[in-house]
């Protein structure tokens, strides 16, 4: 049977344990950028904590929790530019604030107001894919694109362990590889897709062993090492600009929350497992890193997670301010030619709103 490199199918780890394990060390990434992405790691926690009170106060919809995926998403984005492509899962939902993305924007996503839609063209950031692994060929066909005008761009597209099950996903893939398109597949690999755990999805020993298939080189990243993580996508991104096509990272991780706020994972998961994953969570074992490289201090903790507070107070104060949205809005691309319903239904729907009975 193909399969990965033995020496691949190890995870690769930079962070030690502060005990047994050494610390390693990343090239290229000077003092300020360890602690730039500290600070990402801090913004999207705090975006995902605040999220889940914001959901149970009724301020915002079902949201799809993130919390302990973070070094997967700010490791990531860290080894991009700006000109490169970002196609998010509804798991990562929040990527757009390493981007500049007001809170607001995604908070009202989730309120399920359109302000909550962006232009993706004004951050490189593709709308949040919902439906299971579509987007892999989108970002593959946006990546061949970027080949194809000669511009050094790649994009990257992440998906979860379930996602590499759907056809979508073995199209865009064969397709980036057959077509040397510059794209990184990042599966973040949870165990889980909501109650199926990885064990009932596949028959390959490693979801990086998929990528196998369609000759496209792959790399397993302990997804709680934000290092790591860092440094797998830049490989695979020097590897996209030189023009050697796709790569494939699986990210390791164990889910430690619910799948989403509609979830209760007590009826499916190991209680002791996700206390052990809550237990070495990235951003913790992150920190600790610095602590003992001696570049992170009490102060400077407080000073960025003050700063994260205050984004997403000031994020769901602006969502909030918003004014209700029009219902039309959810028809304007539904009909070429209205029923002779429409008008006298859309009447009815916002007298229903408007009367608060609805
Ligand atoms: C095409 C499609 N089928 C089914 C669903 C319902 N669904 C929502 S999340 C999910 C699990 C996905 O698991 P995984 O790919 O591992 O991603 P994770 O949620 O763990 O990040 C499923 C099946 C969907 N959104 N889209
Ligand atoms: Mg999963």
């Amino acid at each position: 049977m193909a399969q990965v490199l033995p020496a691949e199918r190890e995870l690769r780890r930079v962070i030690g344990d502060g005990a047994s394990v050494p610390d390693g060390e990343v090239e290229g990434l000077d003092a300020d950028e360890l602690i730039a992405l500290y600070r990402s790691l801090v913004l999207l926690r705090t975006y995902d904590e605040r999220s889940l009170v914001y959901h149970r106060q009724g301020r915002i919809g079902t949201y799809a929790i993130f919390w302990g995926h973070e070094a997967m998403q700010a490791g990531s984005v860290h080894a991009l530019t700006d000109d490169d492509w970002i196609f998010p899962s509804y798991r990562e939902s929040a990527i757009g604030l390493l981007r500049g993305m007001p809170a607001a924007t995604i908070l009202s996503w989730w309120r399920g107001h359109p302000s909550g839609w962006w232009n993706p063209a004004d951050y490189n950031v593709a709308s949040i894919c919902v439906p299971i692994a579509t987007h892999v060929p989108h970002a593959a066909g946006l990546a061949w694109g970027k080949k194809l005008r000669g511009e050094p761009a790649c994009a990257i597209a992440y998906f979860g362990d379930g996602a590499t099950s759907e056809g979508a996903f073995h199209e865009g893939a064969n397709f980036a590889a057959v077509m040397d398109a510059p794209l990184v597949l990042f599966c973040n690999n949870n165990g889980w897709a909501i109650s199926t755990p990885v064990t009932a999805q596949t028959r390959a020993e490693t979801l990086a062993d998929k990528a196998v298939g369609y000759g496209i080189p792959a790399a397993r990243v302990d997804g709680g090492d934000v290092l790591a993580v860092f440094e797998a996508t830049r490989d695979a991104v020097a590897r996209a600009r030189a023009g050697e096509g796709p790569s494939f990272i699986e990210a390791v991780t164990y889910r430690a929350a619910p799948h989403a706020t509609a979830d209760d994972p007590s009826a499916y998961i190991d209680p002791a497992r996700v206390e052990e994953a809550r237990a070495n969570e990235c951003v913790g074992r992150y920190e600790r890193y610095l602590r003992r490289q001696g570049l992170l201090d009490d102060a400077l903790a407080e000073e960025i997670r003050a700063e994260a507070a205050a984004v997403m107070r000031e994020g769901i104060a602006a969502a909030e301010a918003e004014s209700p949205a029009d219902p039309a809005l959810l028809f304007e691309h539904a009909f070429v030619d209205p029923p002779a319903s429409y008008a006298a239904d859309l009447a009815d729907l916002r007298r229903i709103l408007g009367g608060g009975s609805g």
